[in-house]
């Protein structure tokens, strides 16, 4: 099992289902979760790029790869399939970010990383610039972690966040800067400032570049993310299988408008 868990992402542990059953988010995919899941496997994927890549870009760390969920999927697809063969007796669905595990929590448990107060998991070799993706399973697996651990509480975070959305290690998502970019609709006069002075069209990075834990990030080592990259986007970039496609289109063009009206 080591093996294809290995192959599956360079970071991964194992969360028992009884501590996060209590967490659990409300979505449609709830109704997958296997009857008496035991275990949770969660993984982080990397997607941190060389600096080259963000030189010239206007969106954050994340989207500039191609949608990472395909990505991800695809690499726990892959490990069901396998872990299926090897435990015909068992139990494997696969989640990522439309999820209702809480993955940063789970994540922690799993002993993966610490939680920041800017509430993403931080893990010692790649920051928090990963992505978060598990397997449910009802195999009754040793947990790998144990404690939810916190971040070192230096408060960089806070105090950079454009929307001052980060209290007490909870975000108030209404002043995410984040969410402001992806929300559908008319945006306030003073959503359009932050998104412009910014100069991110696309989610929010602030308070993950500021963090100390992220100084020594290491870069990604799955290639699917360097070969997709597209840094910049302009209102003729099409759209499809990138980050900024889920909220359809008319989100990330009212956003590329803004700056190109500048
Ligand atoms: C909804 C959502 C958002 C919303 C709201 C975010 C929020 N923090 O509430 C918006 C759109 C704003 C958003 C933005 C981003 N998101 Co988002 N998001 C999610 C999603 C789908 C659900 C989050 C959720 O509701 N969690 C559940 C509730 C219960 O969490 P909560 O109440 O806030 O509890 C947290 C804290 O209170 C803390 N906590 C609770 N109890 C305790 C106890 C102790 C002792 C401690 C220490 C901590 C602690 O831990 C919890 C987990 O963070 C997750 C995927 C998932 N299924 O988990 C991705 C996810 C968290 N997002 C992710 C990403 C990448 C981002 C962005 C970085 C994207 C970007 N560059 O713009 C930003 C970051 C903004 C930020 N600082 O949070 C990744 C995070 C990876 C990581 N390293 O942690 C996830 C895991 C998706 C994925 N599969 O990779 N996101």
């Amino acid at each position: 099992m080591k093996n294809i868990l290995d192959e599956t992402a360079p970071l991964w542990g194992v969360c028992p289902f009884c501590e996060i059953k209590d967490n659990l988010i409300d979505c449609r995919a709830k109704s997958r979760l296997p009857l008496n899941s035991r275990s949770v496997i969660m993984f982080a994927f990397p997607y941190l790029l060389e600096d080259e890549y963000y030189k010239d870009s206007n969106i954050s760390k994340y989207s500039v790869p191609a949608d990472y969920h395909p990505i991800v999927f695809s690499r726990l697809n892959s490990a069901v399939e396998k872990l299926r063969i090897q435990y015909p007796d068992e139990e494997f669905e696969f989640f990522a970010d439309n999820s209702p595990i809480p993955e940063v929590r789970a994540a922690c448990i799993a002993g993966i990383g610490t939680i920041g107060k800017n509430s993403l998991l931080i893990t010692e070799k790649f920051g928090s610039f990963v992505f978060l993706g598990e397997i449910v399973t009802t195999l009754a697996l040793a947990s790998s972690g144990g404690e939810l651990t916190e971040c070192i509480h230096c408060g960089r975070c806070e105090k950079a966040c454009p929307g001052n959305a980060i209290r007490d290690g909870k975000i108030d998502r209404e002043k995410c800067l984040s969410h402001i970019t992806q929300k559908k609709g008319e945006l306030s006069g003073e959503e359009k400032k932050m998104i412009l002075e910014s100069g991110c069209l696309w989610g929010c990075d602030i308070c993950q570049n500021v963090c100390p834990l992220n100084k020594k990030a290491q870069k990604t080592d799955i290639d699917e993310f360097r070969e997709t990259a597209v840094g910049r986007v302009r209102s003729d970039t099409p759209i499809e299988g990138r980050a900024y496609a889920w909220r359809g289109e008319k989100v990330i063009r009212r956003n590329i408008g803004l700056q190109e009206e500048e």
